[in-house]
C-alpha cells in the first residue's frame, strides 16, 4: 500500500485567507499546504496538494490519484453541491476519502447542506476551520494496514 496522499481542493479557495475570513478564517492556501506538508512528514506520508477552479482538472486529478495514492483529502468547494462527475471520479477510486469542509456548512444556505461527495466519503469533516485538513491526513494515516 503507498504512502501518498492527494489532499485536492475545489474552486475559490485559491482566495483563502484573503476574502471573507469572518467565514474562512485568516489562513491562505498556502499554510494550510505548509502544514499538511508537515503534518505529512511527521506521519510518514507523502502529500500531493493542489487547487483547481475547473472541475475536469479535478477529475484528472482523481484519476491519477488511483494509480498511486492510498487516499485523498478532498475540499471540492462549490462542486461539493453540483458535481456528479466528482462523485464518478471517486467513485473509481479504492483508497480512503475524506471529505473536509472549511466552514460548517449545515448552519449555511440550504443548498450547502447536500453533498454529492458524501455518498463516496469514507469520513466527513465539517466546521474545523483548515484543521480539517489535518484531521483528514491523521485519519489515512490511522487507517494504513
Ligand atoms: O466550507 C468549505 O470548505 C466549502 O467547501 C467552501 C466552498 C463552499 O462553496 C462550500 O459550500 C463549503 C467555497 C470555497 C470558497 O473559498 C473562499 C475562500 C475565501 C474567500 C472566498 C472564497
Amino acid at each position: 500500500m503507498s504512502n501518498f496522499v492527494y489532499v485536492l481542493n475545489g474552486p475559490n479557495l485559491n482566495l483563502l485567507g484573503k476574502r471573507q475570513p469572518e467565514i474562512y478564517g485568516h489562513e491562505t492556501l498556502a499554510d494550510v499546504e505548509r502544514d499538511c506538508g508537515a503534518l505529512g512528514d511527521e506521519l510518514g506520508l507523502r502529500v500531493r496538494f493542489l487547487q483547481s477552479n475547473w472541475e475536469g482538472q479535478i477529475i484528472d486529478w482523481i484519476h491519477e490519484a488511483r494509480e498511486e495514492a492510498s487516499g485523498i483529502v478532498i475540499n471540492p468547494g462549490a462542486f461539493t453541491h453540483t458535481s456528479v462527475a466528482i462523485l464518478d471520479a471517486l467513485n473509481a477510486f479504492e483508497g480512503t476519502v475524506i471529505e473536509v469542509h472549511i466552514s460548517n456548512v449545515h448552519r449555511r444556505e440550504s443548498f450547502r447542506h447536500h453533498s454529492y461527495i458524501s455518498l463516496r466519503a469514507d469520513g466527513i469533516i465539517v466546521g474545523c476551520g483548515t484543521l480539517g485538513y489535518q484531521l483528514g491526513l491523521r485519519r489515512i494515516a490511522a487507517m494504513a494496514p
